[in-house]
């Protein structure tokens, strides 16, 4: 069993299907939540946090940190415990499933199965400014040391950076006649991001064009499921890299030839 709040006495075995928390040890609940409140950081103001922690469902909690950010902005870390739990074997969770290759298996893939260069278009789209990700994806040094696909020698990448509109992005694709779209998005305050995607999904749909190119989007709150239900054709989140995103790519163009 998960935690008992009287007897503060839980479960020491692992049991996936009660999963909760650790923090001293298995089972304990503990947890640690962080969040800011538009007040002075006073005592007033901390009583504030330790009620909200409770309102969220947290026993005993411990304002362990309370951090100025100005007059009337106050930031806090707050520590205690949780009684919930999950069924974690039950849980499903829509993923990319092609074969993950290195980037030497891909561009044999390329040669293999293409008489010419894969070529792909990718940016940052709408308002947002953040380039990192895509260019994690696509510079020639790669990140985390994954090389990028401009790295690939069977593969023209065209990085176009930040803050490009979909309809330019869109002219691009078409211009260097490109297979691959690559959109990266980081903002996702008031669901930009949605609308940003489906926007782009729904001018490729008006202009005849959705199928023409292989869709992906890809940033620190994409995932798979999520980019299926907006019409891409996959999505990749945290801990994604080059080879992810073009094994799923090589293997999707190769299977759409024989359609
Ligand atoms: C650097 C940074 C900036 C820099 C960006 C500089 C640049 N040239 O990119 C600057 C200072 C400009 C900036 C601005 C802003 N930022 Co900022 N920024 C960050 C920060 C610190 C790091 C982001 C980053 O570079 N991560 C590293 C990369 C490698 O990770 P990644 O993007 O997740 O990419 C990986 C995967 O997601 C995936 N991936 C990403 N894209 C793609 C695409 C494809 C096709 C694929 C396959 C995979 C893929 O692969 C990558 C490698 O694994 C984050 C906080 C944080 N620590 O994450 C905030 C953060 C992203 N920023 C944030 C905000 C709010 C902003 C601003 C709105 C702030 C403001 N009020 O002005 C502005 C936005 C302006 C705009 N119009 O977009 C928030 C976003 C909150 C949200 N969920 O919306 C964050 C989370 C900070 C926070 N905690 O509040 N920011």
């Amino acid at each position: 069993m998960g935690y008992d709040l009287n007897e503060k006495n839980y479960s020491k075995d692992l049991d996936l299907s009660l999963l909760t928390p650790y923090g001293d040890t298995l089972n304990d609940g503990k947890v640690q939540l962080s969040f800011t409140l538009p007040i002075k950081n006073d005592e007033k103001g901390q009583e504030a946090a330790k009620e909200l922690a409770k309102k969220m469902g947290i026993i005993d909690p411990l304002v362990a940190e309370s951090i100025t950010l100005d007059n009337e902005f106050t930031m806090y870390i707050v520590y205690g415990t949780v009684i919930h739990t999950i069924d974690y074997p039950k849980i499903k969770v829509e993923t990319v499933e092609t074969d993950v290759m290195c980037k030497h298996e891909i561009e044999d893939f390329i040669d293999d199965h293409f008489n010419r260069n894969i070529i792909v278009v990718g940016a940052s789209t709408g308002s947002d400014a953040h380039t990192v990700g895509i260019d994690a994806i696509m510079n020639m040094k790669g990140f985390a040391g994954h090389y990028g696909i401009e790295r690939y020698r069977n593969i023209d990448a065209y990085n176009m950076g930040s803050q490009v509109e979909n309809e330019e992005f869109i002219n691009k694709a078409l211009e260097i006649n490109a297979d691959v779209l690559l959109v990266s998005q980081t903002v996702t305050q008031k669901d930009v991001h949605i609308k940003n995607l489906v926007n782009l999904v729904e001018l490729l749909e008006a202009e005849n064009l959705r199928s023409r190119f292989v869709l992906i989007v890809g940033g620190p709150r994409i995932t798979h499921e999520l980019a299926k239900e907006l019409g891409f054709d996959a999505g990749f989140g945290p801990k994604k890299y080059a080879e992810d995103v073009s094994s799923f790519f090589v293997q999707e163009l190769e299977k759409r030839k024989h359609i």
